[in-house]
């Protein structure tokens, strides 16, 4: 362990489970304090509470990030039950299949409002607190979806653009109040629940391959790998480091 960001108080949507939960184990491995706000509040409580058995602080909360009172509710729950928020990790996300000519006009909403809506409304909802203090960093999830197209994935890879070119836009409005807003891009990450529903679309060998052949570094990533790069962005070693979409993948968009 070091201290990396010791003193800070990390709030992580989605952090119940996979990369989410695994970027709260490294930050609180490197000093931080975190709040996990997820969805399924009975699971981000559960996740909490095994951080704190091993010593660390941390409280889970329930909130859909697509309610804006309800994510700013449990945000502010976080604040005082935490410490005021010096990081937001804006994980939570969902994917989905369809190429346009097909896709459910419903889901392509859904789609829509937990990646983008739901990246707007936290931040929305913790940016007065960390201007105030002037210190502040916000790490959104896109992904090599929001870099290149993928097949089948019409809304999620709008969905991951908006969120790549929000940060440029937030970056933009923020980087000189004392709050840096940065994206990771994460190529596929198998062993979470999104990466079961994305391999498991098309379990063809011939699909499976062809998937894996677009990462040269020859295997997909794990949450681990994410979540470093994400404690990185969050941390002051990247103090100079605002707007950018900072590609965990393997080198998939590379080629
Ligand atoms: P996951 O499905 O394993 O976990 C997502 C977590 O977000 C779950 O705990 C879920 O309950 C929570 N969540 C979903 N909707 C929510 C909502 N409306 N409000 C609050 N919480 C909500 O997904 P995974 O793989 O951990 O993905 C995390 C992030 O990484 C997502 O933004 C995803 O798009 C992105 N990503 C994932 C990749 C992968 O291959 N797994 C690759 C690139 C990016
Ligand atoms: C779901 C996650 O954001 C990854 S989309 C990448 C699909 S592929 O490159 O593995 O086919």
């Amino acid at each position: 362990m070091s201290d990396r960001l010791k003193g800070q108080v990390i709030a992580i949507t989605g952090g119940a489970a996979g990369i989410g939960l695994a970027v709260a184990n490294a930050a609180v491995r490197e000093g931080a304090k975190v709040a996990l706000i997820d969805l399924d509040g009975d699971l981000a409580g559960r996740s909490a509470g095994a951080l704190r058995k091993q010593g660390h602080e941390a409280a889970g909360f329930g909130a859909d990030v697509t309610n804006a009172a309800g994510i700013a509710a449990a945000l502010d729950s976080a604040g005082q039950a935490v410490g005021p928020l010096s990081g937001l990790v804006n994980n939570a996300g969902i994917a989905g299949f369809g190429s346009v000519h097909e896709a459910d006009p419903k889901a392509w909403d859904r789609i829509m409002a937990v990646n983008v809506t739901g990246t707007f409304l936290a931040s929305k909802a913790v940016l007065p607190g960390m201007l105030a203090r002037r210190k502040g960093s916000i790490v959104n999830f896109g992904s090599v979806a929001g870099v290149v197209g993928i097949p089948t994935m019409a809304a999620y890879c709008a969905a991951k653009g908006a969120i790549v070119n929000l940060t440029r836009q937030m970056a933009a409005d923020y980087s000189g109040k004392g709050v840096r807003v940065n994206a990771v891009c994460p190529g596929t990450v198998a062993s979470t629940g999104m990466g079961q529903q994305l391999l498991g679309s098309d379990t063809s060998p011939e699909t499976q391959a062809r998937r894996l052949a677009k990462y040269p570094i020859g295997r997909f990533g794990n949450p681990e790998d994410i979540a470093e790069a994400v404690v990185f962005l969050l941390s002051d070693q990247a103090a100079f480091v605002s707007g950018a979409a900072f590609a965990v993948d393997g080198g998939m968009t590379a080629i």
